[in-house]
């Protein structure tokens, strides 16, 4: 990838556009990079009570048992960096749990001072953002400790880093509010959704005082059972809408791992389509007006990298192979093992060009159909014949547009 993102830098100095317009292009390109060449995994700071369900929503976000739960002797020690992992990838996750609460648990009373592990565990590493949880339950107690914290730990981040680091409150076991009796989500009864509602605004309320904005506050059900690795029971409820606001609140370098470890298709759709937005709008740039042929590897080398970043995103490993392959599902026939430069090249003929011109809109036509048609083959998981019939069909709308 990082080779055909210079190789795309390196073409772009010759094609025959303003200098402005290279300055913009190259612009998008290191967002592309950031996302993709320097992904990391997100970096998160909870502050929370104990048993707010910290380590319920790191499983949910997973959807798998990666955190303990419900242990008198809590998983995760307060000031260190704790990292979950499944196949697809990392969150790097900074406890900061109890520093206002009466009963602390065992090892935070071993670690001392834990106002001073926090600000070590910060200072080592910047987190991305801050969760605030609290229980649905709980949203009218004195919260005073817990928002002190909450203060204490951006002033520590803004002194240290200089950053501003962005909240997010989270109520959490709201399939606990009445009406019990509505314990299955989606919770559309009308007095559940104004019951949630109601603590959403208090939590709204209370954290805009200490962070000076407005904040916001995502009702969430988490709970779920596992035996043996595999889940038997998920009561999980708008954690979907959580990782996507989430991944709004990250740096570019930290939104991919996280869209592909919590395999949530939207989510992974709406990055994806992001990204596709991104190089549709250098697409757009290069073609204003039609394109020489000789200038088509820019803008294929572009739709290459969206491809191999959806696929990522999607939770492929990105390979040269598994590009070719999408491509070759779209109807070229290239045989693999070829260098990017080639693949590029070959790209191109899936645009219709007139003589040595390709149209503009019809390179951005093309660039959509394409990205539409990588989502469908390596997010939605859909055939090569489905998503190439997507791609045709996409190519075909772009021409009417015309
Ligand atoms: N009903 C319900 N119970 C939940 C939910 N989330 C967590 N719980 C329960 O609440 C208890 C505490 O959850 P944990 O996820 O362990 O909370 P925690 O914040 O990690 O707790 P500590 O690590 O001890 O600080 C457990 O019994 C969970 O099963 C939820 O969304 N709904
Ligand atoms: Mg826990």
């Amino acid at each position: 990838m990082k080779d055909l993102l210079d190789f795309i830098i390196k073409n772009i100095q010759d094609l025959k556009i303003s200098k402005k317009n290279k300055e913009i292009i190259l612009e998008e390109i290191e967002k592309l990079r950031a996302f993709i060449v320097d992904a990391r995994p997100a970096r998160i700071a909870i502050v929370g009570r104990r048993g707010a369900g910290k380590s319920s929503l790191i499983n949910a976000i997973f959807g798998e048992e990666k955190a303990e739960v419900g242990h008198t002797k809590s998983q995760t020690g307060i000031g260190k960096w704790y990292t979950f992992s499944n196949d697809l990838g990392s969150i790097e996750i900074l406890d900061t749990r109890g520093l206002g609460e009466a009963s602390r648990p065992e090892e935070e009373v071993l670690a001392g001072t834990p106002l001073e592990e926090i600000e070590n565990a910060i200072r080592d590493k910047c987190p991305d953002v801050v969760l605030f949880l609290c229980k649905a339950k709980e949203v009218d107690a004195r919260l005073d400790e817990d928002l002190l914290q909450l203060k204490q730990l951006r002033e520590n981040i803004k002194a240290i880093h200089d950053y501003d680091i962005p909240v997010i409150g989270i109520v959490t076991q709201v399939d606990e509010l009445a009406p019990l009796s509505d314990v299955e989500p989606p919770y559309e009864h009308p007095e559940k959704q104004a019951n949630i509602k109601a603590t959403v605004d208090i939590l709204q309320e209370k954290i805009a005082d200490v962070v000076l904005k407005p904040v916001k506050v995502i009702p969430v059900s988490a709970y779920m059972e596992f035996r043996d690795g595999k889940i038997v029971y998920d009561r999980r409820w708008n954690i979907d809408m959580l990782v996507e606001y989430l991944l709004t609140e990250l740096p570019q370098e930290a939104q991919v791992i996280l869209a592909k470890l919590a395999k949530i298709k939207t989510v992974q759709k709406k990055l994806a389509r992001k990204i596709a937005k991104s190089v549709m709008g250098i697409t757009g740039i290069v073609g204003a007006s039609p394109i020489p042929m000789a200038d088509m590897p820019v803008i294929t080398g572009l739709q290459i990298s969206m491809i191999g970043t959806i696929a990522v995103i999607g939770g492929q490993k990105l390979s040269r192979e598994s590009i070719i392959k999408f491509i070759t599902a779209m109807g070229l026939n290239i045989g693999a093992g070829l260098a990017f430069r080639e693949i590029a090249r070959n790209l191109a003929k899936l645009i219709p060009a007139a003589g040595n011109l390709v149209s503009g809109a019809v390179a951005t036509a093309g660039t959509y159909a394409i990205s539409e048609a990588a989502i469908a083959y390596y997010i939605d998981r859909k055939s090569e014949e489905e998503a190439k019939r997507i791609f045709d069909k996409e190519m075909k709308n772009g021409q009417v547009d015309q």
